[in-house]
C-alpha cells in the first residue's frame, strides 16, 4: 500500500464552497483553499470476476434512467407483487410525491407471503444469534407462520389499519416478526432503538400517538440484562395512547407484568389464528414513521408510505450489494435505525434474502465475536458503519486475523463519510483486498440508498461513495441553485424518487421548511460535497460541522481524515471554535489507538500532521485526547455537543446519545484543561 500521506497535499488553488453557519442567507464564494480529499486518487476497478456474475453489468443503466427515471423506476416496481397495478407512476406536486398511483400492495406480502409460495419456503430467512450465544435460524416458512400468528393477536388487542404501533425491543427476531406484522394488517410501525431512555421512548410515543407498545422483558448487552420492561414503564406512565402492552420474554429477568394492560407475547401466540389476511394498501399508505433528530435538534417523525419505499429498497438491495438466493447478507445495524428497517426487513426480505442478525455488542465476549459470526455462518455480504470500522482498527488486525473471512465477497458502509484510511483498512484486513467496497450514502429521509457504486461496473476511489445510482438525480449546487461541476457545494435532489419520505409526521410546515427552502422545488439534505475531476461525489457530512477558518472552509470530515490517517489515531471529532482573530479555530477530540498514550509530544505531532497533511490553516489549535467520543445510537459522532462543551453552554438534546458518561467525562476534561 502506498504512503496514505503522499496522497495528500497543500491544496493546488482548487474552488471550494464558503458556507455560513445561519442557512437562510448561505453565501457562496469561491475561494482558494487546501482540497486533500480531491487529492485522494487510488481506484479500485472491479475485478472482471465481479462483473462476469454482477447482477447489473451493463453501465448502460445510467444513461436509461436518466432518460426516463419513471420507466426506470416502474420496471422495479413491476418487481414486486401487487394486488391492484398503479395507474399513474409520478404525481409530483412539490414538495409533494406519490408513486404508483392507485396501485394496492402489502409490505409484508412481499416479503414474506411470496417466498412461502415459491422454493424459498425453507430458506433461512433469519439467522439469528444472541449475545450469550443462543442461536435460532427462522426460514420464510417460520416467520409467515409468526407474523400471521402476531398480526391475529394484534388485531385482537383492537389495533385496525392506520393506528400506530410503538416498538422498543432488542435485536431479536420478534422486532422483524413485530414490524412485519404491523405492516400486515396497515398499522404504522414506529420503531424506537432499544438502548434509548425512557424519555426518548416517552416523546416518540406521545407524538405518534401510539396506541400499542411492543417491548421485552430485557435485552443483553455486554454480559449484562438491560431492563427494557422497566424502562418501557417509566415511559408510559405519561403516555395517555398507549392501552395495550406486548412483552416479549427474552432475558426472563423480574418484571411488573400490569393486569389488563401488559400481555406476553407468546401467550398471544398461542392463541392466535394461524392466518391473517393481508391489508390491500395504498400504494401511498403510510408504511411507517421514525424519529430522526440526525445529529441536530427536535426529532422528526419521517413518513414512509409503502409502493415507493418498496420499491426504493428492493431495487437498492439487488443493485448495491449484488445480492443473490445463495448469499448470507449481514447488515450489522440495530432495527431502530433505518439501515435496520431498509437493509435488515424490507430490503433483504422482499429480495427473499437468507441474512445474519445479532443481538449485541462487537467486542462481546471478545472483540473477534463479528468475525466469528461471519465465519460461523458463512457471510457473504457484510454492510457496517465506519464508526465501527475505527473501533476495528483500534482493536487491532489480529482480532480479524484470527478468523477465516474468506467467505466474504463485498463489504459495504453506511451512516458516516468514510475516511480514505478506514476504507483502506476494510478493504484490505476485512475484505482480504479482493472484496469490492460500496460505500453508500443516504437519509432516513431517502428511505434508500442514493449514491453508491454498482459493485460491478463502477471503480471505487476510497472516501468516496462515487456517483448517485441510476434513476437518482442528486447533484451539487451553490446557494443559487446553480450546478458544481467541479468542486464544493451542497448535495441536492433535483427529481423525487419512489422511496423518498412523505412528510414529518403532523408537521407539513417543518417538512417544506426543513427539506425544501433552500431552492426552489428541490430536496435539501443539508449534507456539504465535492465534486471531483471524475464526477465522483466526497460526501463532507452535515453543512451544520463545516467550519469557516480564517475565511476558508474546512470540512470536519477532511481534519478527521487527516488525523486518523496518523498511526497513532483511532478516531477524532473536530468542530470549530470562537476565535477573535481567526473567526474560528480548530478543536481535534482525538482517541488513540491502544498501545499509544497521550502527551505533550504527541498533540503537537498531531498539530504538525494536519498541517502538513492538509495546509497551515487546518492546523488545529487545540487537541484533546479522549477515550470515546459522543455518539449517537447509530454511531455518529455528535459534534454538537462537543461545541457546546467549548462554548461552555449547556448540553442541548442527548436524549440521542448511546453513552452519557462520555459527554459528561469531556466536559469535566474540557473545563480542566481550559
Ligand atoms: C442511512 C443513515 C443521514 C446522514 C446523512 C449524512 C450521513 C450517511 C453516509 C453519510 C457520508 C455516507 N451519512 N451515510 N455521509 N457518507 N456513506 O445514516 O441515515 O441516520 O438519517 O443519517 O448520515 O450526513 O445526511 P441517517
Amino acid at each position: 500500500m502506498r504512503d496514505f500521506l503522499s496522497s495528500y497535499s497543500i491544496g493546488k488553488g482548487s474552488i471550494i464552497i464558503k458556507l455560513m453557519k445561519d442557512n437562510s442567507n448561505m453565501k457562496t464564494e469561491p475561494i482558494h483553499t487546501v482540497d486533500a480529499l480531491l487529492e485522494e486518487n487510488r481506484v479500485f476497478k472491479p475485478e472482471k470476476s465481479f462483473l462476469s456474475q454482477a447482477n447489473v453489468k451493463d453501465a448502460g443503466i445510467y444513461k436509461d434512467a436518466q432518460k426516463n427515471p419513471k420507466k426506470y423506476w416502474e420496471n422495479w416496481a413491476k418487481k414486486l407483487d401487487w394486488f391492484q397495478k398503479w395507474n399513474k407512476i409520478l404525481e409530483w406536486k412539490p414538495p409533494f410525491a406519490q408513486w404508483f398511483i392507485g396501485g394496492k400492495l402489502n409490505a409484508c406480502y412481499n416479503c414474506v407471503d411470496r417466498h412461502v409460495k415459491g422454493p424459498n419456503k425453507n430458506k433461512a430467512a433469519l439467522i439469528w444469534e444472541g449475545e450469550p450465544g443462543e442461536q435460532r435460524i427462522l426460514t420464510y416458512w417460520e416467520v409467515y407462520r409468526e407474523v400471521n400468528k402476531f398480526a391475529n393477536a394484534l388485531k385482537s388487542l383492537g389495533v385496525k389499519k392506520g393506528d400506530r404501533v410503538a416498538i422498543y425491543l432488542p435485536m431479536i427476531p420478534e422486532a422483524v416478526i413485530s414490524m412485519l406484522a404491523c405492516a400486515r394488517i396497515g398499522a404504522i410501525h414506529t420503531v424506537v432503538f432499544g438502548g434509548f431512555s425512557a424519555e426518548a421512548l416517552k416523546d416518540r410515543i406521545n407524538d405518534a400517538q401510539a396506541k400499542v407498545l411492543i417491548t421485552a422483558d430485557g435485552s443483553y448487552r455486554r454480559g449484562t440484562v438491560v431492563p427494557l420492561k422497566n424502562m418501557a414503564d417509566k415511559a408510559i406512565e405519561n403516555c395517555p395512547s398507549i392501552h395495550h402492552v406486548v412483552i416479549v420474554r427474552r432475558a426472563n429477568n423480574e418484571i411488573h407484568v400490569k393486569e389488563g394492560r401488559d400481555h406476553w407475547f407468546h401467550r398471544l401466540i398461542q392463541k392466535a389464528k394461524h392466518y391473517c389476511e393481508p391489508e390491500k394498501m395504498d400504494s401511498e399508505d403510510i408504511l411507517f414513521t421514525l424519529y430522526t433528530s440526525g445529529t441536530t435538534g427536535k426529532p422528526k417523525g419521517i413518513v414512509h408510505t409503502t409502493g415507493g419505499y418498496m420499491t426504493g429498497v428492493l431495487a437498492t438491495t439487488n443493485m448495491v450489494f449484488d445480492l443473490k438466493p445463495e448469499d448470507v447478507f449481514w447488515c450489522t445495524a440495530d432495527v431502530g435505525w433505518v439501515t435496520g428497517h431498509s437493509y435488515v426487513v424490507y430490503g433483504p426480505m422482499a429480495n427473499g434474502a437468507t441474512q445474519v442478525i445479532y443481538e449485541g455488542a462487537p467486542d462481546w465476549p471478545e472483540r473477534d465475536r463479528f468475525w466469528k459470526l461471519i465465519e460461523k455462518y458463512g457471510v457473504t455480504i457484510f454492510y457496517t458503519a465506519p464508526t465501527a470500522i475505527r473501533a476495528f482498527m483500534k482493536w487491532g488486525v489480529e482480532w480479524p486475523k484470527s478468523c477465516n473471512l474468506s467467505s466474504l465477497r463485498l463489504l459495504g458502509s453506511v451512516g458516516e463519510p468514510i475516511n480514505p484510511e478506514a476504507w483502506m483498512w476494510y478493504h484490505k484486513h476485512i475484505g482480504g483486498g479482493q472484496c469490492p467496497v460500496v460505500d453508500t450514502w443516504w437519509q432516513t429521509e431517502t428511505g434508500s440508498i442514493m449514491i453508491a457504486p454498482l459493485p460491478g461496473i463502477m471503480p471505487t476511489k476510497p472516501g468516496s461513495a462515487t456517483k448517485p445510482l441510476p434513476g437518482i438525480d442528486a447533484v451539487v449546487l451553490n446557494d443559487e441553485g446553480e450546478k458544481v461541476k467541479t468542486g464544493g457545494g451542497y448535495l441536492a435532489i433535483r427529481k423525487p424518487w419512489p422511496s423518498m419520505l412523505r412528510g414529518i409526521y403532523g408537521d407539513p410546515e417543518r417538512f417544506k421548511k426543513t427539506y425544501f427552502r433552500k431552492w426552489k422545488d428541490i430536496y435539501f439534505p443539508a449534507d456539504g460535497c465535492k465534486i471531483d475531476d471524475d464526477g465522483y461525489y466526497w460526501l463532507l457530512g452535515r453543512v451544520d460541522d463545516i467550519m469557516l477558518v480564517a475565511g476558508h472552509n474546512i470540512s470536519t470530515m477532511e481534519v478527521e481524515s487527516a488525523l486518523v490517517s496518523h498511526h497513532s489515531v483511532a478516531e477524532s471529532a473536530v468542530i470549530g471554535i470562537t476565535d477573535d482573530v481567526k473567526g474560528q479555530a480548530i478543536a481535534a477530540f482525538v482517541t488513540l489507538k491502544e498501545g499509544h498514550a497521550p502527551s505533550k509530544e504527541v498533540e503537537e505531532r498531531l498539530k504538525a500532521h494536519v498541517a502538513h497533511a492538509i495546509g497551515a490553516i487546518a492546523r488545529p489549535s487545540k487537541v484533546l485526547f479522549a477515550e470515546d467520543l459522543p455518539k449517537t445510537r447509530s454511531g455518529k459522532i455528535m459534534r454538537r455537543l462537543l461545541r457546546d462543551i467549548a462554548e461552555g453552554r449547556a448540553l442541548g438534546d442527548v436524549t440521542t446519545l448511546s453513552d452519557a458518561n462520555v459527554i459528561e467525562k469531556l466536559k469535566k476534561r474540557y473545563e480542566e484543561e481550559s
